[in-house]
């Protein structure tokens, strides 16, 4: 059992923290425990991408390794390291929203859907190619499916991603595309009651 380690910033810090993100003082404490857990036995109190790439749910998942470049892209904008402001800021954008959210709150939608276009954008050129949906599909699959049909399925995921029709998925392409997905959904779900 033992006590909660204390989050080591001020306590003007820590106010400016909760309306930042959201998060209750409690929900900050526990992830100041997590934050130190994950940290390892470095001295600094910093995460490194390696600590995140060892956590089993990500070495599961085969897009693993890219969901932790898109947690540290958008947390840090040149180091490799997080310290616990940026932890807390970055996992932000997970919260589920509320009516309340606003648009420029941490967890907005498009803040959301930023981080999974970042993940299907591998070289952050910020437009997803067919070379790079292919990509995607292989670490997905696996070797069993072949390439051609791979390739064709990356054509075509892209073609309806594509909106304005330049080859490429841009972040607005992907946020209209997915919003009239949703859209359809709603439509289907009301239609089935
Ligand atoms: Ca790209
Ligand atoms: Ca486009």
């Amino acid at each position: 059992m033992g006590n909660k380690p204390s989050i080591p910033l001020a306590e003007e810090e820590i106010v400016e923290l909760q309306n930042e993100t959201g998060f209750s003082r409690s929900q900050l404490k526990s992830m100041y425990s997590r934050f130190l857990h994950l940290c390892g036995d470095g001295k600094d109190e910093v995460i490194r991408r390696s600590d995140l790439l060892r956590l089993s749910d990500l070495k599961s998942n085969p897009l693993g390794s890219r969901v932790v470049d898109a947690f540290f892209k958008d947390a840090c904008s040149d180091d490799e390291t997080m310290d616990f402001i940026q932890f807390v800021k970055a996992a932000a954008i997970f919260r589920p929203q509320s009516k309340h959210t606003t648009e420029s709150a941490l967890n907005s939608t498009e803040n959301k859907l930023k981080f999974v276009f970042e993940i299907y954008d591998l070289d952050g050129n910020a437009a997803i190619s067919h070379e790079e949906m292919l990509s995607l599909l292989k670490m997905m699959v696996g070797p069993e499916v072949n390439d051609e049909t791979l390739s064709q399925i990356a054509e075509r995921a892209v073609r309806e991603g594509d909106l304005d029709e330049d080859g490429y998925i841009s972040f607005s392409d992907f946020k209209k595309a997915l919003m009239r997905t949703e859209a359809e959904n709603k439509v289907s779900i009301r239609f089935l009651d």
